[in-house]
């Protein structure tokens, strides 16, 4: 078995590595930043918009794991190329090789301008708060597109806040633990269908559904109110009825887009 990961060197991807290392699995790892394979690990460094490469770094994969791309906010111009067309490039190349499994990471700034709710669903209609969040949109579309035109096994996950602890009020609702992230990539890459999920941990503050995220087989462990008193002696009892805890996407949904003049 061998799973090819974009984005390895990122934050999610570093957090990932050594959580998803099992006997008779071989890793692959991709990213434009070299990274030094360790054992049951190759690493390819690779830009995922070059055609070429990744044709060749599909070669013998039973899986694709795509976190490569910008993971916060940019220029137009820069999440067009490198997330857009970079996960356009991922999935033709996967389809080509003949890749029964893709896991697309998208993230929670897909639905940022949904209101909160007392949980929000699964399947949320798009509501994107930044041009990284159309992104997101579009890798959840283009994963639908591949899925039904080809029949490829794609799973979105609309992560919320991937970090080793929770780093402020917001996140001891958004908080996916590294281990719980885990479980959810091991429960994707298994999965038939097409799903969107969210990419959430069991957290007492938790307002995402975990419906879907389960019927794939994901049950995550982890809570981030361990970290709660320590967080709110910090910041303070977060109010939910102000920013940035009244939209799914958090301070996402704050700052201008940086529009192209
Ligand atoms: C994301 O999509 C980002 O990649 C990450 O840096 C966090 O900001 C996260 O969302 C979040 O919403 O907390």
């Amino acid at each position: 078995m061998r799973i090819l990961m974009t984005g390895a060197a990122g934050g999610v991807g570093t957090l990932l590595r050594p959580r998803l290392a099992r006997e008779g699995r071989v890793l692959r790892l991709l990213d434009v930043a070299p990274v030094e394979p360790g054992p049951g690990e190759e690493a390819v460094t690779a830009d995922i918009t070059d055609q070429d490469a990744m044709a060749k770094a599909m070669d013998g994969v039973d899986a694709v794991v795509h976190l490569g791309g910008h993971s916060v906010e940019r220029p137009w111009a820069e999440i067009l190329d490198v997330n857009i067309n970079g996960t356009y490039v991922v999935l033709e190349s996967a389809r080509r090789a003949g890749v029964p499994h893709v896991v697309l990471a998208s993230s929670n700034h897909a639905v940022g301008f949904h209101p909160r709710t007392d949980e929000a669903g699964d399947y949320l209609f798009p509501r994107p708060d930044t041009f990284y969040g159309v992104s997101k949109v579009t890798k959840e579309a283009l994963g639908s597109l591949y899925h039904d035109r080809y029949g490829m096994a794609v799973t979105c996950l609309r992560i919320g806040s991937c970090f080793e602890r929770p780093r402020d009020p917001r996140m001891l609702a958004t908080w996916l633990s590294p281990d719980d992230c885990a479980r959810l990539v091991e429960a994707a890459v298994a999965a038939d269908g097409y799903h969107v999920v969210w990419g959430v941990s069991a957290n007492t503050r938790r307002w995402w559904s975990l419906e879907e995220g389960r019927a794939i087989g994901y049950e995550p462990r982890d809570d981030a109110e361990v970290f709660a008193r320590d967080l709110i002696a910090r910041h303070g009892e977060p109010d939910l009825s102000a920013p940035p805890h009244t939209l799914v996407g958090g301070s996402f949904c704050g700052p201008e887009l940086d529009v192209d003049n």
